[in-house]
């Protein structure tokens, strides 16, 4: 009886043991657990605190070029890509981009709301300069104009996108971000894709910088131009950038042609995008503001985690 006693007090001193050394191997297991997550959140938080300190930098360098400039040119310092700077515990990248000298696409309706033919057909030559349908216009413009009502011949209203699964109405008013193209008609991957590094979405109508423009937007600005008629005013603006509108609208290349209201072209930006990532340990933070110079601030405007463009400028192709 004794020794079944003492058989029983083995047992259950062995079953406590034996709970005890699991309970604290997975006590173990979750603390090591717990501390590689809150190491990664404390890395994700030091990662996203360092993407906002290169957003102040952008705000800075924009402010200090305002002081200093009166044009934006692609030779200033906001628009040198830095390199990647080694911060404790990892890196960061990131670069200024100047959104106004891209076509805005906002800019195909006027301030009524109004689809702006001009601005169409400026965008159409652009598509088609890229090899793009030019009724991908239409389908925009449509979806950006207050109206209801199709533009001739490829437009999309309503009865287009109530007709999907699921169904969805046409925005009627500005993009707010050039990914919202996604739920345009006509508007597949590869097309935004394309179309990216020559567009912007910004909050309001602006003229296009001639002094960043490449050669695809700037041989938009009049009729019958080629891409190499945009070559030649870039190679004309030279490091110097066009001091004044005039200095570029009488340039050889626009004499005689059908050319836009000097309004909707200028030789200075007000309309920035800084993107930056920072890796920190196995975490990353990604981030993209929409920064606004006025004459006397330097505004972010608005912040995005998600965003298509690269935060590295592409290398420009030699053979071109
Ligand atoms: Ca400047
Ligand atoms: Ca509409």
């Amino acid at each position: 009886m004794v020794l079944r006693q003492q058989g029983v007090a083995l047992i259950t001193a062995l079953l406590i043991v034996a709970i005890a050394t699991v309970a604290a191997v997975a006590m173990a297991t979750r603390q090591q657990m717990d501390i590689r997550r809150t190491a990664g959140m404390l890395h994700g938080e030091q990662a996203y605190a360092y993407i906002l300190g290169a957003e102040s930098w952008a705000q800075v360098v924009l402010a200090r070029d305002k002081r200093d400039s009166k044009i934006d040119t692609l030779y200033e310092n906001w628009a040198t890509q830095p390199p990647v700077s080694i911060v404790e515990g990892g890196s960061i990248i990131g670069r200024i981009v100047d959104l106004q000298g891209r076509f805005n696409v906002n800019g195909l309706v006027d301030n009524k709301g109004v689809a702006d033919k001009d601005a169409i057909a400026r965008y159409k030559r652009l598509l088609r300069q890229l090899d793009l349908d030019d009724s991908l216009a239409e389908s925009l413009a449509d979806w950006i104009d207050k109206d209801i009502n199709v533009l001739f011949p490829n437009g999309a209203e309503d009865g287009t996108y109530l007709g999907v699964s699921p169904p969805y109405r046409a925005a009627n008013r500005p993009l707010v971000d050039i990914s919202e193209l996604r739920l345009i008609k006509g508007y597949e991957p590869d097309i935004i894709q394309k179309l990216r590094p020559f567009i912007a979405a910004l909050p309001e109508i602006t003229p296009l910088n001639v002094n960043t423009a490449s050669a695809e937007v700037l041989m938009t600005v009049a009729e019958n131009m080629s891409v190499a008629d945009g070559e030649a005013m870039i190679a004309a603006r030279g490091e110097e950038g066009f001091q004044t509108v005039a200095k570029f609208t009488g340039l050889k290349e626009l004499s005689g042609k059908k050319q836009l209201t000097t309004g909707k072209l200028g030789v200075e930006s007000d309309w920035f995008l800084m993107v930056g990532e920072a890796n920190i340990g196995q975490s990353r933070a990604r981030l993209a503001s929409l920064i606004q110079r006025t004459s006397n601030a330097t505004l972010v405007v608005r912040r995005q985690r998600e965003f298509l463009e690269p935060v590295v400028a592409p290398v420009p192709d030699q053979n071109e």
